[in-house]
């Protein structure tokens, strides 16, 4: 990151805060005795609901009957015990008639409502608050979109701080939402690494609010036990080619498939690599994670040259910076009922594949296949 701009973007002047302000309390005044509902967009993270929290906790001092609903599982297990331990009200909902009873809607940590549902027809947008980059600036009564923030948390802290709602010392629901939020912050900037000053700024504001003990348990990051297997079979499987490392994990299921990125994170720990590759069955997919600290490695072209694009001309995998992904469908494979013959044969493709990058992964695995044979 460019560590100039930033200081630059930071000091940008704030689009007349108290202007802002007044703008959502006005969109927010039109659902006044009415139903909102926050629809999370993806799998939730800690910053979608750290977010939704305090959007709620505006909604609330509004007479907005407000309830935060997703339609997606909440895949990390970090994000669950955040979940679990902040007793945060979330509602999941599963078709359009879940929806009925809304009138507006408002989206926080993104920009567009999430596909895997058919919103009903007469359910306005009412807000859109993001730090992404939006396809297209979204059409709503208050829209604040900006890319040059850590987290919407920040964003959201700044509302709170400047008078919508404030965290003080003696109210008692104070301590989820600041806490939340706090640990919204801490993992959209990769624990502060990657913050701007307002995301520090925000932090400073909640941080007195927030619930120590339940931080610290949060920082920790559980890890499921099939988690905690991938990430040993990923050991396992490891081969380091230089200083580039690739791990087939087997099958993770759907809920644990955030497997695959820890233990690809993990294994980025290891002092002698600086990129690696994990793979894994998830579903009736072949799914994998890239991560890497060299520079000179970009993970999008990295995915496309290993992988190309489906017969609709999309890509398989992508990334930025310093992180990637791809999903392959197994097609009619996934009917093949022997586990250890389908990963076999998605082993030995994966690695065919990333040998476009790496040309000696397939020298090993030429090696390692003469050694199987005899
Ligand atoms: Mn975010």
């Amino acid at each position: 990151m460019n560590t100039t701009s930033a200081r630059s973007e930071a000091r940008l002047p704030r689009m007349n805060a108290e202007a802002k302000l007044e703008a959502l309390r006005a969109a927010l005044e039109r659902a006044k005795d009415q139903q909102l509902v926050i629809l999370l967009s993806g799998h939730p993270d800690p910053d979608a609901i750290g977010a939704a929290m305090a959007h709620k906790r505006i909604c609330e001092r509004m007479d907005v009957s407000t309830t935060i609903a997703h339609v997606l599982p909440i895949a990390r297990s970090e994000n669950r015990a955040l979940v679990k331990l902040l007793d945060v009200p979330l509602v999941r909902v599963a078709e359009s008639a879940d929806l009925e009873r809304f009138q507006f809607v408002s989206l926080v940590d993104c920009s567009s409502s999430e596909s895997n549902i058919k919103l009903p027809s007469h359910l306005e947008l009412l807000s859109v608050v993001d730090h992404h980059r939006p396809a297209q600036i979204p059409e709503a009564p208050f829209v604040d979109v900006r890319h040059d923030v850590g987290a919407t948390c920040t964003i959201y802290a700044e509302y709170l701080a400047q008078g919508l709602a404030p965290l003080e010392s003696n109210d008692a629901t104070a301590g989820a939402v600041a806490t939340a939020m706090f640990f919204g912050i801490q993992t959209d900037t990769d624990d502060f690494s990657r913050s701007t000053s307002a995301d520090f700024l925000a932090a400073a504001y909640l941080k007195p609010h927030t619930d120590a003990e339940r931080l610290s348990r949060l920082g920790r990051r559980s890890l499921t036990a099939e988690s905690m297997d991938a990430v040993a079979r990923a050991l396992l499987d490891l081969e380091v080619i230089r200083d580039f490392a690739i791990a087939g994990v087997g099958r993770v299921s759907a809920l644990n498939r955030d497997a695959i990125a820890t233990a690809a994170d993990f294994i980025l720990r290891r002092e002698d690599i600086d990129t690696v590759v994990v793979f894994g069955i998830v579903d009736d997919r072949i799914d994998g994670s890239l991560r890497t600290n060299r520079a000179s490695v970009d993970p999008a072209v990295f995915m496309s040259t290993a992988f190309g694009e489906d017969d609709r001309g999309r890509p398989f995998g992508g990334g930025r910076n310093d992180k990637g992904g791809f999903q392959i469908p197994l097609g009619l494979l996934a009917e093949c009922d022997d586990d250890d013959t389908l990963w076999q044969l998605t082993h030995q493709v994966i690695r065919g594949r990333i040998a476009r990058v790496v040309p000696e992964v397939a020298k090993i695995s030429k090696q390692r296949g003469e050694a199987n044979s005899k």
